[in-house]
C-alpha cells in the first residue's frame, strides 16, 4: 500500500479508493495491477480529480452493448491504415462476461513491421480529428525476440500498447443503456489497445484474455510441474532450452499438457 500512500501525499487524494472504484478488481501487490492503476491514477489526476469529469461514467461499468459498439470502432480504424490486420477482443469480454471495467483489443498483421510501428498513433490521430478520444497514453514496445519469458507470474509485457478514454457517441448503440445519464450524447469509456508481432499473437491473446488469477495459475503450473516459463510473448522449455512454437492458444495448451479450457471457462 506504500504506493498509494505516497500518491496521496503526492496529490492529497484518497488514491486507493477513487483507484478502487475505477478499477474495481484486481490485488495491490501486483507489479501489473500496479501500473495499470498508476495509468488509470494518470488519467484521473491529469483531468483533476475533485471534479472529475469523466469519473461518473468510469465507475459505472461497460455493458457489453457499449464494449461490441467500441469494437466496431476500433476495427473501422485499425483496419483504415492496416486492412489485414486481425483485432481481437480480449479480456472479461472474450470470457464472456457481460460487464467490464474497461474494453481490452489486441491487434495484430501478418504485414510489414514499420505499418505496425505507426499503427496505434496514426489510430490516435485519427479519432482526435473525429473527437472520438479523451485522452491517450502510448507506450512504446520494448519487445526483444530473444529475451526469455519472465518468471514473475504478474510481470508486465513488452508490446505496444495504448492507454485510453474513447469518446463513445450515444448514437453508435441500438439501444438505450441503463448507465446513461439522461441527455447525454456521449459516454467515456477505458479503452486498452495493445499490438503484438504476429508470431507472438497465440501468447499475447491467452495474457490478455485473463484472468488474473487464472493467468497465475497457468504460469505455476508450468514452472512446477512442465520445468517451462510461460509469459505473454513465449513459452520456453528449460529441460530442452528452446522456445516452443504456437499459432493458437490451442497449442500452448498441447506444450502445457493440458487439454484446451476455454475462454469463458478461464473466470477464475
Ligand atoms: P483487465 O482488462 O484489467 O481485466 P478484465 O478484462 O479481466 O476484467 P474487468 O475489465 O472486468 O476489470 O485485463 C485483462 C487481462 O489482461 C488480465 O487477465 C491481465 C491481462 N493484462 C496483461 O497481460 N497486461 C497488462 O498490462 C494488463 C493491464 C492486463
Amino acid at each position: 500500500m506504500d504506493y498509494f500512500v505516497s500518491m496521496e501525499m503526492e496529490f492529497g487524494v484518497d488514491a486507493c479508493g477513487h483507484v478502487s472504484s475505477l478499477l474495481g478488481t484486481g490485488s495491490p501487490s501486483t507489479e501489473g495491477w500496479l501500473f495499470h492503476v498508476h495509468v488509470t491514477l494518470s488519467i484521473a489526476l491529469s483531468n483533476g480529480l475533485s471534479g472529475f469529469l469523466y469519473y461518473e461514467d468510469l465507475v459505472s461499468c461497460v455493458t457489453r452493448a457499449e464494449a461490441e459498439a467500441v469494437s466496431v470502432l476500433v476495427k473501422e480504424a485499425v483496419w483504415a491504415f492496416l486492412p489485414d490486420a486481425f483485432v481481437t477482443m480480449t479480456g472479461g469480454f472474450r470470457r464472456g462476461k457481460k460487464m467490464g471495467h474497461d474494453v481490452d483489443f489486441l491487434i495484430t498483421s501478418p504485414g510489414s513491421t514499420e505499418d505496425e510501428e505507426q499503427l496505434l498513433q496514426k489510430v490516435m490521430n485519427l479519432w482526435e480529428k473525429k473527437g472520438l478520444v479523451l485522452y491517450y497514453d502510448l507506450v512504446e514496445s520494448t519487445f526483444e525476440k530473444l529475451r526469455l519469458p519472465s518468471r514473475k507470474v504478474d510481470a508486465l509485457d513488452h508490446f505496444q500498447k495504448c492507454f485510453l478514454i474513447f469518446k463513445l457517441p450515444r448514437q453508435r448503440l441500438d439501444s438505450d443503456q441503463p448507465s446513461w445519464q439522461e441527455g447525454k450524447t456521449w459516454k467515456a469509456i477505458r479503452v486498452d489497445l495493445v499490438m503484438c508481432p504476429y508470431e507472438r499473437r497465440a501468447f499475447a491473446l491467452l495474457g490478455w484474455t485473463g484472468s488474473r488469477q487464472f493467468e497465475r495459475d497457468l504460469r505455476r503450473y508450468a514452472t512446477h510441474e512442465r520445468k517451462m516459463i510461460l509469459d505473454n510473448h513465449a513459452l520456453y522449455d528449460k529441460t530442452k532450452r528452446i522456445f516452443l512454437k504456437a499459432e493458437t492458444e490451442e497449442e500452448i495448451f498441447a506444450h502445457l499438457g493440458l487439454d484446451y479450457i476455454e475462454p469463458w471457462e478461464r473466470n477464475a
